[in-house]
């Protein structure tokens, strides 16, 4: 390298500008921005440039664009002293930011026009990108979701989380098999955050309490912990679509308060010292996979404990520095609690707000009640979160007071109101006395919530009836609904453009993407041939992008003519990806006994993780791959039945599959998923769901009409009757003479080159307990399959269906979900921050 080039490379001043190069958004801009920050930033001139220099380059010089709106909105915000929305969440799962970004900032095409004049594909520096991936599923991408509807919508929000340095394990398949490798997503660094090395909070652990009387004779208490670190926060900006508000995602790394111990360096234990920092950096080092067994994973506990405190901390921080007093709390913040996760944030603001800052007990926890919110996302009693008194002891003394004190005022409540019920009052008790006495998650959350939802109508009823029905007889004023939503921006105009060029040429305008009941203008043209002839084409278009991705990344060969059948979620048994395979080998069965059967060509699609301790998960995975390696490579099937196994789903593979799918597949076990929003992500792409009456598939329905919507199998009120009378699977494998042979086919020994133990348990678990009830719904299951394929015949019908369906997504968005949180929960207004 030459100095002359180096020295060559970045002279902003010499350039003659109208545009900041940091704010700018004209091509010139950006490319100046560009060879700036590959210079300044990166370090590096465009012949050595890697193609991570250039990612970072590019990502710089869309955060410049962020930052400038961002400072604005902050100064706005604090000047109007707004009520704020904190979204407390151990997860946000992002996925990559760049494409976004552009997006929302409205430069996509500017960008890629400034990219090719620097000879760059601006395709190919998105793809580089390594996503974020802070979340394990549906929970983890809501939080994301609504981040970017919170600045959409316009009201003031910081979201609160974990700065984890493995997000979700990258998944491989390796001989069918689910593999697991760290996923090390900041590696390359990660352009988007911004280090806060002034916001620094400690964090105590473990140790005991005491009594003492201040100077006022008031007798309190005293934590004296027997560990401490330091939670720093990291701040990425999240940019709203088309207006200048911009929303603060602070996340929380956890250090240790001093590089070494000094006392044990003195007496010469090193190493002792040492254990300390690593000990206080594992706190936020990994996030862990849902669906494990949460028996003492005590490194959780901590997790949510240390980003409870560090988030409240910062917001008593910043009610000081620029409201006022303490006693108004609650009128400048409104914190919603993302699942029971964080929790225990209810007991640690009644000790910040009585120990560290002097309330007494009814003062404090008025205010705790009026801050905090929580939603309910699961009835699955083996997610409820219990922990154990033992563990707590351990960690968190000062809190398990606290705790059986909200308890013991609580449950005199009860008695009060329900006299005589000692079962009532054993059964809400915010400690369980069953298998080991253990603190109650859910229960500590509704009774130090002022509200409490669910996350679509049918699961926020069953919230109300099944698990938190005594609350519910209780306090039922406190109880709401909100159905959950997805945002328009990352989920069609990111991941679809051609489908967005359509609608906005379509519609006019591009005011969809922010009022999407908009989509309705599409009716008009559901039945209008010319325009089905490009909804097709769009459809088409992305079936053949996919399939060229899955030939690269699958090693499978599929027919983008074919209908592609898609379900791509968590692997778990209540979502009954077992189901689809048992279609799947149905239909091969069926045609190895007529080849000539004619049958609509079809290219099933899976995407889905399992929890690494989750074995029988661990073999549905193995069993899918299995299959399909039986299927593609049977050239007397292979015309009309692929099977594709796409490793490691993630936001970004995601959007790679809504765009693609025909039929979306949401079949769990009605009154299993809360709400499901792949759901909305496939159905806004113009797939038609096949579904049962379970979470916001009922919603979807409703939207886009019964015909336009393959339904099938049990209600969720046919399911409880079933199970109370007695469910026996056996009896319908024995009476459904198919549904036998396919069971048998399976051990048979066809899918595991002769060994007839392999999936033995899983089909063991099918005929003897079959807890989710896949046999019970298969012959419904199979029936609505041959629906979707006689409509699939008659295209006119699909591409008319397929329309009505985007068409009438408007509900689904997350922006009127927020809407519904700000007007119902938070009562908070829209402060709009112009461009
Ligand atoms: C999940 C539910 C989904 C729901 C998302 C978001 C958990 C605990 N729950 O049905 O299973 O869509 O939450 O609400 O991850």
């Amino acid at each position: 390298m030459s100095p002359e080039k180096t020295l060559e490379a970045p002279d902003p001043a010499a350039t003659p500008t109208h545009e900041h190069t940091r704010t700018g958004m004209s091509k010139d801009a950006l490319n100046r921005a560009f060879i700036d920050n590959l210079f300044y930033v990166q370090g590096r001139f465009r012949e050595v440039a890697s193609p991570n220099d250039l990612y970072m380059a590019a990502a710089y010089t869309v955060r410049d664009r962020l930052l400038g709106r961002w400072i604005k909105c902050a100064e706005t915000y604090r000047d109007s002293k707004a009520r704020t929305v904190c979204y407390f969440s151990a997860e946000f799962l992002l996925g990559p930011h760049l494409l976004n970004n552009l997006v929302n900032l409205g430069i996509t095409d500017v960008a890629g026009e400034a990219g090719a004049e620097l000879g760059l594909d601006l395709h190919e520096l998105i793809e580089t990108e390594e996503e974020p991936g802070l979340g394990n599923g549906g929970l983890g991408r809501l939080a994301a979701c609504y981040m970017d509807s919170l600045s959409t919508v316009q009201i003031p929000a910081i979201g609160y989380g974990i700065r984890y340095e493995f997000g979700i394990f990258d998944q491989v398949i390796e001989d069918g098999w689910q593999v697991e490798k760290s996923d090390t997503w900041l590696k390359n660094g990660n352009p988007w955050e911004i280090l806060r090395h002034g916001l620094r909070f400690p964090v105590k652990f473990g140790g005991r309490t005491e009594q003492y009387h201040d100077e006022h004779g008031t007798l309190r208490v005293r934590w004296l912990a027997d560990m401490e670190v330091i939670g720093v926060g990291y701040d990425t900006p999240i940019l709203g679509y088309g207006v200048g508000n911009v929303s603060l995602l602070r996340l929380w790394k956890s250090e240790a308060c001093e590089s070494f111990d000094f006392q044990s360096f003195n007496v010469g234990d090193y190493y002792g010292a040492v254990q300390a920092k690593i000990e206080a950096e594992t706190i936020s080092k990994v996030l862990y996979p849902n669906d494990e067994p949460s028996a003492g994973k005590e490194l959780r506990l901590k997790q949510q404990y240390f980003f409870v405190s560090c988030s409240l901390q910062d917001m008593i921080r910043l009610q000081l520095h620029t409201v006022g007093p303490l006693d108004g709390l609650a009128d400048k913040f409104v914190a919603q609690l993302n699942d029971t996760h964080p929790a225990i944030a209810i007991a640690e603001l009644m000790r910040l707000l009585m120990d560290e800052h002097g309330m007494g007990w009814d003062q404090a926890w008025g205010i705790t009640h009026k801050t905090f919110c929580y939603t309910n996302h699961t009835l699955l009693p083996e997610a409820l979160e219990t922990w154990s008194v033992r563990l707590f002891e351990k960690l968190l003394p000062r809190h398990l007071e606290i705790i059986y004190e909200i308890n013991r005022r609580f449950l005199d409540e009860v008695r009060v109101r329900f006299l005589n019920d000692e079962g009532r009052v054993a059964r809400m008790s915010l400690i369980g006395e069953e298998g080991g006495r253990r603190v109650r998650m859910a229960n500590l959350a509704v009774v130090g919530s002022s509200a409490v939802n669910g996350v679509a109508q049918l699961h926020s009823e069953l919230v109300k009836t099944t698990i938190l029905k005594d609350f519910y007889d209780l306090w039922p004023e406190r109880f709401h609904n909100v159905t959950n939503g997805v945002t328009p921006r990352r989920f069609i105009a990111v991941c679809n453009p051609r489908l967005a060029a359509l609608i906005t040429e379509t519609c006019g305008d591009d005011r969809w993407l922010t009022d999407l009941n908009c989509l309705r203008e599409l009716e008009n043209y559901a039945d209008d041939a010319d325009f089905q002839g490009r909804w097709r084409a769009v459809k088409t278009a992305a079936k053949r992008n996919l399939a060229r991705w899955l030939t690269k990344h699958a090693w499978v060969t599929v027919d983008p003519e074919s209908l592609f059948d898609v379900q791509a979620k968590r692997l778990h048994e209540y979502k009954r990806q077992h189901l689809n395979l048992l279609h799947i080998v149905s239909l091969y069965q069926r045609l190895k006994q007529d080849p000539n059967l004619p049958m609509v060509p079809r290219t099933f699609i899976f995407g889905a993780k399992a929890a690494p301790g989750y074995h029988l998960a661990k073999l549905i995975i193995k069993l899918i791959n299995a299959v399909a390696d039986v299927i593609n490579h049977d050239p007397q099937v292979n015309d009309s039945l692929r099977v594709a196994f796409m490793p490691n789903f993630n936001v970004q593979n995601g959007q790679r599959l809504y765009p693609a799918a025909d039929i979306s597949e949401q079949i769990s076990l009605a009154g299993k998923e809360a709400s499901g929003t792949g759901n909305m992500k496939f159905s806004m792409n113009g797939a038609l769901t096949i579904g049962t009456l379970d979470g916001a598939n009922v919603e979807i329905r409703e939207e886009v009409g019964e015909d336009n919507f393959f339904l099938f199998g049990m209600t969720a009120e046919e399911v409880s009757r079933r199970q109370a009378e007695g469910y026996r699977p056996w009896d319908i494998c024995r009476d459904d003479h198919e549904l036998k042979s396919v069971l048998d086919l399976i051990t048979s020994g066809l899918f595991s080159h002769g060994d007839t133990t392999l999936f033995r348990p899983l089909i063991d678990n099918l005929i003897h307990q079959d807890p989710f009830m896949v046999l019970a719904d298969y012959r419904a299951y199979l029936d609505c399959q041959e629906r979707v394929s006689r409509a699939w015949a008659d295209r006119p019908r699909w591409e008319r269906m397929s329309i009505l369906n985007v068409a009438r997504m408007g509900k689904f968005s997350s922006d009127r979900a927020i809407r519904e949180y700000a007007e119902k929960i938070w009562k908070v207004k829209p402060l709009p921050v112009s461009l």
